[in-house]
C-alpha cells in the first residue's frame, strides 16, 4: 500500500521513524538522505486541473502524443466528459503520473467541495489550466495548494483561438508577438490581483503543442521535477518526525516533576535575588541530557553539519529557542529560573520568607513549579527545533 505521503513508501516511513526513536538526529538524517539519493525513482503525481472546458483532457492526450480518438486517450469535448480523476502515465518522465481531473464547478464538483472530491492530497503538484483570464476559482485553488505547501504552474490554453480571432478581426495591425504578450500580461495581472505572488504562466495550444511556451514548460519541468520530489519528501518529514519526537518529549516529561521535586527538596543552593533555594545541578543535568538525546548538543550538530556539507552556523540558524544554542551552566539555569518567577510568584516568595516554617514549604513549592515549567518549556522548544534542524540538514545546497 502506498503511504499517505505519496513519495515515500510505508516501509521507508517506518524506517525513518525507527531511526528517530532509537537514535539521535544525525542517525535519522543519514537514513533520510539515503532515500533522497533514490529520489529520482520516486513516483510523482501531477494533477491537471481548472474549470470545465479549458482543455485538461486534450492536454493530457497531447503530451502523451495521442489524438482524442485513440484507444486509451482521455475523453474530450464541448460538454464536460471527465467524471472522475483519471491517471495516465507520462510518456517521457518515468514514474510521473498525470491525472486528468473533472472541471471545477461542474455539477458533481462544486468549488467548495472540489478539493475533497478529487482527493486533493494525492497529488504532488498541480497545473492549473484556463482558456481565458484566470478567475476566482483558479486563484482559490492556487491558494489552497499553497496552503498545503505544494507547488503549481498556470497554463493558459487555446492561444491558437485568440490568435485566430485577432487575425480575423484586426487584419491590418495583427502581430502575433503582441497578442501573446497581451495574453501573458493579462494572465499575470489577474493572478497578482488575486494575491498570487510570482505566478508562472505558460501559454499553450494543444492543437499545436510544440509551439508557444511548450519548450519553456518542458525545460522548467525537467529542471524542477527533482526539486519538486525533494521538496515533497521534505515537507512530509515533520509529519513523520514530530510524532516521534513528541513521544520522546512525553517520555522525558513524566520524569520532570520528579526531578523538580528532587531539586526543590534538595534545596541546597540559594539563588541570589530569588529567595527560593533549589539544587540547580538537577535541572542543569536534565537540560544537558535533553540536548544530547535530541542531538542538538554542540558535538552532534558539528557531526551533522559535517555529514551534510553544511556549516554549523547554518544549522543553528533555524533553531528558534534562545536557550538551545547556549552552553548549559549554572548561570544560565539561574537566569532561566529567575525569569520564570514573575509578578504574583515574587510576592508569594516575599511573604514566604517572613514566615519561616511555612516559608520553606512554600518556597519549596515555588521552586518546584518554577523548575517544572522551565524544564517543560525547554523540552518543547528542543523537540520543535530538532525537526527544523533535521529539515535544514537535508535541504539541497543552494
Ligand atoms: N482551439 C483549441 N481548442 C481546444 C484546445 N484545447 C482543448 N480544446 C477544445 O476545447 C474543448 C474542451 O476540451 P477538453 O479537453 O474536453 O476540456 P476539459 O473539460 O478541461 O477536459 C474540446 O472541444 C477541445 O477540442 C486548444 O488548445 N485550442
Ligand atoms: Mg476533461
Amino acid at each position: 500500500m502506498a503511504s499517505s505521503f505519496n513519495i515515500i513508501s510505508n516501509e521507508e516511513v517506518q524506517d525513518i521513524r525507527a531511526a528517530l526513536e532509537e537514535g539521535d538526529l544525525c542517525t535519522a538524517t543519514e537514513r533520510v538522505s539515503e532515500y533522497l539519493k533514490d529520489i529520482e525513482n520516486a513516483p510523482l503525481n501531477i494533477a491537471i486541473t481548472g474549470e470545465s472546458g479549458t482543455g485538461k483532457s486534450t492536454f493530457v492526450n497531447a503530451i502523451r502524443g495521442m489524438d482524442d480518438e485513440e484507444e486509451g486517450s482521455a475523453k474530450t469535448g464541448v460538454v464536460e466528459t471527465t467524471e472522475k480523476p483519471t491517471p495516465y502515465l507520462h510518456p517521457q518522465y518515468t514514474n510521473v503520473t498525470v491525472w486528468d481531473l473533472p472541471g471545477i464547478g461542474t455539477p458533481n464538483f462544486a468549488p467548495d467541495s472540489y478539493l475533497q472530491s478529487v482527493h486533493f492530497s494525492r497529488y504532488d503538484f498541480f497545473i492549473i489550466l484556463s482558456s481565458e483570464r484566470f478567475k476566482k476559482n483558479d486563484i482559490d485553488l492556487a491558494k489552497a495548494i499553497q496552503a498545503m505547501n505544494k507547488k503549481f504552474y498556470f497554463v493558459r490554453s487555446k492561444v491558437d483561438s485568440d490568435l485566430y480571432a485577432s487575425q480575423v478581426r484586426r487584419k491590418k495591425t495583427f502581430n502575433e508577438e503582441n497578442v501573446l504578450n497581451e495574453i501573458r500580461n493579462n494572465c499575470i495581472q489577474s493572478l497578482r490581483d488575486g494575491g498570487i505572488t510570482k505566478p508562472q504562466v505558460f501559454l499553450l495550444s494543444f492543437l499545436e503543442l510544440d509551439k508557444f511556451d511548450f519548450q519553456i514548460m518542458q525545460d522548467t519541468l525537467e529542471k524542477e521535477l527533482p526539486e519538486h520530489k525533494r521538496h515533497i519528501f521534505l515537507i512530509s518529514l515533520p509529519n513523520i518526525s514530530l510524532p516521534v519526537l513528541e513521544k520522546k518529549r512525553q517520555a522525558f516529561k513524566t520524569d520532570i516533576w520528579k526531578l523538580s521535586l528532587l531539586s526543590a527538596g534538595a534545596a541546597v543552593v540559594p539563588i541570589p535575588g530569588l529567595s527560593v533555594a533549589c539544587d540547580i545541578r538537577i535541572p542543569m543535568n536534565a537540560m544537558t541530557s535533553y540536548k544530547n538525546a535530541f542531538g542538538l548538543d554542540e558535538k552532534s550538530l558539528e557531526k551533522l553539519a559535517d555529514t551534510f556539507g553544511k556549516d554549523v552556523s547554518e544549522l543553528k540558524s533555524v533553531i528558534k529557542s534562545p536557550t538551545v544554542t547556549k552552553e548549559i551552566n549554572e548561570e544560565l539555569v539561574i537566569t532561566l529560573l529567575k525569569s520564570g518567577v514573575t509578578g504574583g510568584l515574587m510576592f508569594v516568595e516575599y511573604a514566604a520568607s517572613n514566615i519561616p516554617l511555612l516559608g520553606s514549604l512554600i518556597a519549596g513549592g515555588i521552586s518546584f513549579g518554577t523548575t517544572y515549567c522551565m524544564l517543560s518549556d525547554f523540552l518543547t522548544e528542543i523537540a520543535e527545533d530538532a525537526v527544523r534542524v533535521l529539515m535544514k540538514a537535508l535541504e539541497s545546497p543552494v
